[in-house]
């Protein structure tokens, strides 16, 4: 579902109302939630916050762990309006909810990690409204991410998924209730082209339709950071609805890394008296991304990517936003020489991408495809050469629709963000069969036909996925490889780990990809606390042992553009005998102190 994904905002034209709080919520065990009458209201319920995910809040594993289907309800006032059209707006709900207001189906949404906004000016009434969420967390291999669902004898649903980060659900991200224009800004998009001294800007708008069919003026406006306007253009019309120009900017202030210069736009519509129909503002940057040869390149500069691979992920808050944890960690990586990091396995809260515009940090930009390799334990089996079929399997089209939908829609909402350079379209599937090559072409596909500024496309390969096995590197702008020398392979044997990894990038070099390549994941499970003068597997010794290697190798190879470790920090997984309290690679405990290994990571990120 492709709607306006534009970010929430209040302008002269635009009211914003936060349905944020403290909602009914109920579990629905046994799917008797319909003939209870649920979507009217339900009869039976606890508080939960929203946003939030539920199993953090309780104390009972069998809740904590709740698979299926689950409730939300609240009351929301829409205020009286001057024949506006009214919009109710999710920032994501995980994995997929149908929508009632006054017991009505107003609209339904697949997929837990991108914003969905409905229509409910002829569905709601002034005053008064009831809004009930139904919401289904279970994993199958026909949508994003992928798992499955045991069924208990006791007909309890356990959730089995094929990725290492726990199943956190619930209405995740804000819900927002807006007050638009009847004709409005649907969406807009940005690119640059860089000539001396001048950014060429090519903007396109589009406008919602409406029955008085308006002839509507779109201009767009750039304003600099100390306040001086850097362009005022009206737009062509293109089409109906559709508005484009492309504009000169002289000697614009460039954002860069770590070094973020931020223009607002500001696009309006306009009637034919020259009255202010809708206007959106936000902030963009000028900046252009390009892969050359082995190099990526941002304003036509090399950069190295030194930075993490991250999870949405804090104790008590789950996978729910929080402002506080996102500026702890901005901090935490401004702090070791961090510039980039990957949103790790799904698209984040809008707020993070927003944050990194005004740091200067580079995104690499993660669609919820992982799992595709039919394993619960995939981060063990990667590395064994375990072939699954995953993708000779018949619902592999359904999958490949869902997966589809979900790169436009984070395409659709994530574009305009400078700090956004790559889009990563996959985590880890198997990449080794003409079928997953057949998949994937259409995929990226998609991307690039979507992409208004036809930025690098990457995906994180797994060890499998050799030189010379791999069908889908071919595909990649940049290649992203997840490699773990020295942890699931040759762990505790550093020296065979190196010659196993020197061994591969070797192979990678023969193969003369002429492709800039990144690690997107390297890192060792550590206990904070536990020290080793040997350096024993799980010690914070042999986390930096584990990385002196894995720099060396590293270096040695110029195709390497780039470091990001895994993890930021220790997050919550599934339970299992490979887990202890979650996944432990974090250089950050959960709670954003540093293992030894971050002040490693401090005097090679700071001096490179
Ligand atoms: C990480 C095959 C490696 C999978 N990779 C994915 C990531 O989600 C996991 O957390 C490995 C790990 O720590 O095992």
């Amino acid at each position: 579902m492709i709607g306006s994904l534009l970010y929430p905002r209040m302008t002269s034209t635009r009211m914003k109302f936060s349905l944020d709080g403290m909602w009914k919520f109920t579990f629905d065990r046994d799917k008797t939630g319909y003939d209870k009458g649920f979507e009217k209201g339900l009869s039976e319920y606890e508080m939960m916050p929203v946003p939030g995910s539920f199993a953090d809040m309780y104390s009972d594993p069998e809740k904590k762990n709740y698979c299926g289907d689950f409730w939300y309800e609240t009351d929301f006032v829409i205020p009286d309006h001057d024949d506006k059209k009214v919009i109710l707006r999710f920032g994501s709900v995980t994995h997929r909810a149908v929508v009632y207001i006054n017991g009505q189906n107003i609209g339904e949404h697949e997929g837990g990690f991108l914003p969905f906004a409905l229509d409910i000016t002829d569905k709601a009434d002034i005053g008064i409204n009831k809004l009930v969420v139904k919401v289904n967390n279970e994993l199958n291999e026909e949508t994003l991410p992928c798992g499955i669902v045991k069924k208990c004898k006791d007909g309890k649903l356990i959730a089995k998924p094929y990725f290492d980060f726990f199943n956190y659900s619930g209405i995740q991200r804000s819900v927002n209730l807006l007050i638009l224009p009847k004709q409005s800004i649907e969406d807009y998009s940005v690119s640059y082209e860089l000539e001396d001294n001048k950014a060429i800007v090519n903007c396109d708008v589009t406008a919602s339709k409406s029955e008085s069919n308006l002839n509507l003026t779109a201009r767009v406006r750039l304003v600099d950071e100390n306040g001086n306007l850097a362009a005022d253009e009206e737009l062509d019309l293109t089409s109906e609805g559709t508005y484009n120009k492309k504009f000169t900017v002289l000697n614009p202030v460039l954002w860069n890394v770590l070094d973020a210069h931020l223009y607002t736009i500001t696009i309006s519509l306009t009637d034919s008296d020259g009255n202010l129909v809708d206007e959106y503002s936000e902030k963009i940057g000028i900046r252009t991304v390009k892969v050359s040869g082995t190099q990526i390149l941002i304003n036509d500069k090399p950069v190295y990517l030194k930075g993490y691979g991250k999870h949405e992920d804090f104790s008590v808050l789950g996978r729910s936003f929080n402002y506080s944890v996102a500026k702890r960690d901005y901090e935490c990586m401004k702090w070791n020489g961090a510039n980039s990091f990957r949103t790790s396995h799904y698209p984040y809260a809008e707020e993070w991408y927003q944050l990194a515009d005004e740091e200067g940090f580079l995104i690499i930009d993660e669609v919820p495809a992982v799992g595709m390799m039919r394993s619960t334990h995939n981060f063990v089996d990667a590395g064994t050469g375990k072939y699954t079929y995953f993708f000779e399997t018949p619902t592999v089209g359904t999958l490949q629709k869902n997966h589809i939908m979900q790169v436009e829609e984070m395409i659709t909402r994530d574009k305009n963000h400078p700090s956004v350079i790559a889009f990563s379209l996959f985590n880890e599937p198997e990449t080794t069969s003409d079928q997953s090559y057949e998949y994937f072409s259409k995929i990226f596909e998609a991307a690039r036909a979507i992409d208004p500024q036809k930025r690098p496309l990457t995906g994180a390969l797994e060890k499998n996925s050799s030189p010379e096995k791999c069908k889908c590197h071919k595909l990649l702008d940049f290649i992203s490889l997840n490699r773990y020398y020295g942890w699931y392979i040759s762990g505790g044997e550093l020296d065979e780990a190196q010659e196993k990894f020197r061994d591969e990038l070797d192979r990678w070099k023969a193969l003369d990809t002429g492709k800039p390549f990144i690690m997107t994941e390297f890192g060792t499970d550590t206990m904070p606390g536990n020290h080793s003068l040997t350096g024993t597997m799980w010690s914070e010794e042999y986390q930096k042992n584990y990385y002196e290697m894995n720099f060396s190798v590293i270096d040695d190879y110029d195709f390497m553009q780039g470091e990001q470790v895994w993890n930021f920090a220790d997050f919550q997984t599934s339970e299992g005998i490979f887990r202890v309290g979650g996944n432990r690679k974090g250089i950050f405990t959960r709670d954003r102190e540093p293992k030894s290994v971050a002040f490693l990571l401090k005097k090679r990120w700071e001096n490179k």
